[in-house]
């Protein structure tokens, strides 16, 4: 195997034994055929030239197989078989309508049971492509095109979907295949992708406020009640929903943990008395805090670790694109309506959570949240009483250099506001760092996605202050990554125009020393240094 998507690839170069995420050999080959059959079925797309409108059913595979690659989305080898037999399927329907004989290998394969998949999959994944700085380009774009391919499937479960959005992904995972293309070419194709993801982000927003409403003010409790839970994950609202709705009068509490936490921010799902607030800290925090949480876990994307004990794979149920050998899936019937009777009795049949901490949480700090503030932060601004706006937003990890966050936002002058989305708030948002004027240091807008609030409101703040440039605002960027969601949002911010920004705790290691130069000639991404350093460097 070789993979090296994520910010914990082994030394920074690839996980070539197994994952250090705990992806096994098999899983990770049959991830690449998977991506291997997706480039296949956009190649015969683009070719036949086929109306993606009239192909909705592909569409939705095609997305939810990016999706099911993410890291720590799946780890179910018997799942991405199905899937990869699934698209092929797809893939042959789809062959059959274009009457063209010049396809690529990716659309005409054929492999006909496992072995012959892991045998197929040893020579089309990430090394397949010699080249080092082609290579790079190729898996930067295949990462932004996985995270796009997740915000995009969210909005679709919320009713919402963009075909324009689908006619890119086919656009790129074609041209992946593409050996005439130069480094020149990918680098556009690159920035293309974050337009794109600008576009999933933006369709993804649109979806879950249209549905939920706008992020709201909102304290969430990090306490417990005595009942009986049931702790859901990952980032998809529209799972939560039908949780809510199934267990509301059952006497059966309903917790989020890490990604899930910013749903209590939408005023729909204030309603449920059963919504009792938020259990532990960021995903990786998972093999500390199942244990005491005492109920069943669902899934409804990444972040799963590996469970170490028997008793708490038990527990632990996937839906969606998420999946765990041993541990149940719930599938969408053809209504997407998802039975979770099976979670809910077993939750009264366990302990309620033990508390590992209790106290308050302040979020909902998305656009139209900040927007009602404006006058009062433009006031700030203007003042002196804040001077730096840092985004922090980004992914949380277990590596231990990620102190530097908590340390960089302990440090920041008191001054300063961090504006975060998504998992690396964990690292400094229980801490005490205090309000200016009424304006929380801290102004979480919500999941990753929710990044694209924080674009918006630096757009906003260019238009109230008048400059031409983005980058001429009191905003720097110091941005967290790990999976391949902060991927589509670098390049999304990169496509928006943002300049400068800092990227940590490493550098992505799949950037070949070239690519990272274009990086850096062109958009002044740089790696952080210490916090001390950084804050000085920031703060001039
Ligand atoms: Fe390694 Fe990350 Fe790939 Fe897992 S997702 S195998 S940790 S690079
Ligand atoms: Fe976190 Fe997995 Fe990236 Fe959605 S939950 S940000 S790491």
């Amino acid at each position: 195997m070789f993979c090296y998507q994520c910010q914990e690839t082994a030394k920074n170069t690839g996980c070539t034994i197994q994952g250090v995420c705990g992806k096994k050999e098999e899983v990770a080959k049959l991830q690449d055929l998977l991506i291997y059959s997706c480039k296949g079925i956009a190649n015969i797309v683009i070719k036949g030239n086929l109306d993606i409108a009239a192909i909705s059913e592909v569409n939705h595979e095609v997305m939810k197989s990016l999706f099911i690659t993410i890291t720590n989305a799946n780890f179910d080898e018997d799942a991405i078989e199905k899937q990869i037999i699934k698209m092929l399927a797809l893939r042959d329907e789809l062959k059959a309508k274009v009457n063209n004989a010049d396809l690529h290998d990716a659309a005409v394969f054929i492999v006909s049971d496992r072995d012959s998949m892991l045998k197929k999959a040893s020579v089309v994944g990430v090394l397949a492509t010699e080249n080092e700085d082609i290579r790079s380009l190729r898996e930067l774009i295949t990462y932004g095109l996985k995270g796009m391919a997740a915000y995009a499937h969210h909005a679709l479960n919320a009713g919402k979907e963009n075909v324009d959005i689908y006619g890119f992904l086919y656009k790129a995972l074609a041209a992946l295949l593409n050996d005439a293309l130069s480094a020149d070419d990918l680098v556009a194709l690159t920035l293309k992708t974050g337009e794109f993801g600008v576009s999933a982000m933006a369709l993804l927003d649109e979806a879950n406020t249209s549905k939920y409403g706008n992020p709201e003010i909102t304290t969430v409790d990090i306490g417990v009640r005595n009942n009986p839970s049931i702790l859901i994950s990952g980032h998809d609202l529209t799972d939560l929903e039908q949780l809510l709705e199934q267990t509301k009068g059952s006497g059966v509490d309903v917790y989020t943990h890490s990604e899930m936490l910013p749903a209590h921010y939408y005023p729909f799902f204030k309603k449920y008395d059963n919504f009792a607030g938020n259990y532990g800290g960021s995903w990786w925090r998972q093999v500390d805090e199942f244990g005491p949480f005492n109920g069943p876990i669902l899934f409804t994307t990444n972040c799963i670790v590996p469970p170490r004990k028997e008793e708490i794979r038990d527990r632990i149920f996937t839906t969606g694109a998420a999946g765990y050998p041993g541990s149940q899936h719930i599938e969408a019937d053809a209504n997407g309506k998802k039975d979770f009777s099976k979670i809910i009795e077993l939750a009264k049949t366990l302990p309620s959570p033990t508390e590992i901490e209790t106290g308050t949480i302040t979020g909902g700090f998305a656009h139209e949240q900040v927007f009602a503030l404006a006058d009062k932060v433009v006031d700030a601004v203007k003042s002196g009483a804040i001077k730096k706006f840092f985004v922090m937003a980004g992914c949380d990890g277990r590596m231990k250099s990620r102190d530097y966050y908590t340390e960089f936002a302990e440090k920041l002058p008191k001054d300063t506001v961090i504006l975060t989305a998504g998992c690396a708030k964990y690292r400094y948002n229980k801490l005490p760092l205090g309000d200016i004027g009424g304006i929380p240091r801290v102004l979480d807008a919500g999941q990753c996605n929710d990044s694209y609030s924080l674009a918006v409101i630096a757009l906003k703040l260019k238009e109230i202050f008048g400059v031409d440039d983005i980058n001429e605002l009191p905003i720097v960027y110091n941005i967290a990554w790990y999976e391949q969601k902060a991927v589509i949002v670098l390049l999304a911010l990169l496509y928006l125009g943002v300049k400068n920004i800092h990227l940590g705790p490493t550098l992505p290691g799949f950037l070949s020393p070239n690519v990272a130069k274009v990086l850096v000639d062109n958009f002044g991404i740089a790696g952080i240094g210490t916090v001390d350093d950084d804050i000085k460097f920031f703060m001039s």
